[in-house]
């Protein structure tokens, strides 16, 4: 069990770029973005396949999955990845979120992100700008990870 105190446990996340996706320093930079702020990052690196991402996640079993994505297709392939994840029963109740360029006109009027959302995704970070909002996340999760890992208090 995770204790987020000093000398506890740090909070984990998994990270990945989807499979058609061969870039790689938007991994790294989020990877050490992320380590900075004390999170425990597995980078499972560009073109992760979703059978490793679903293994990895089961493995163990992370407070965050973090798909990162800027090669364009991030949309339709955000969309197929969400789906496959979701039908996991270890994934179903853990935070997933995707970012990046996801697609090739900039962000949109906010449309795909809603269905992006709807499909699964805890939320959505498309286009420039979008690092303070995700620490806001990070927070957010670290928090309620914190809050399930300490144990409830005695009624007496
Ligand atoms: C280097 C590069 C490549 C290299 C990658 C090498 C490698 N091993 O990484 C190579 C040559 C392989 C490549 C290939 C392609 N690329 Co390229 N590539 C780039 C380039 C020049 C730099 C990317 C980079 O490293 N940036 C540095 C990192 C740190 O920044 P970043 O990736 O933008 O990530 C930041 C944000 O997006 C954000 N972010 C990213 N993910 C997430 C996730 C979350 C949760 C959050 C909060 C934020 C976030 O945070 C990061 C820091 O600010 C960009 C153009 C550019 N100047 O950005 C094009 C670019 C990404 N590539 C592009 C394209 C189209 C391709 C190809 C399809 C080209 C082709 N026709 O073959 C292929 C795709 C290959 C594939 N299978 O994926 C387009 C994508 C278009 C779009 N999405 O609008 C870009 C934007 C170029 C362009 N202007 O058209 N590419």
């Amino acid at each position: 069990m995770n204790v987020y105190e000093t000398g506890g446990t740090r909070p984990t996340a998994l990270l990945a770029g989807p499979p058609s996706d061969a870039h790689t320093w938007n991994l790294l930079y989020l990877q050490l973005l992320m380590t900075e702020l004390g999170w425990q990052v597995s980078n499972l690196g560009p073109c992760t396949p979703v059978r490793l991402l679903v293994a990895e996640s089961a493995r163990c079993a992370p407070d965050l999955v973090v798909i990162s994505t800027v090669n364009g297709h991030g949309y339709h392939e955000g969309l197929t990845l969400i789906r496959s994840l979701r039908r996991e029963a270890h994934l179903r109740d853990t935070p997933i979120v995707v970012g990046g360029k996801l697609g090739i006109d900039g962000p949109d009027d906010g449309s795909r992100l809603k269905r992006l959302r709807d499909a699964g995704y805890d939320d959505v970070f498309d286009g420039d700008g979008q690092v303070p909002r995700f620490q806001v996340l990070l927070d957010s999760v670290r928090h309620h990870a914190r809050r399930q890992a300490s144990p409830a208090p005695a009624v007496r």
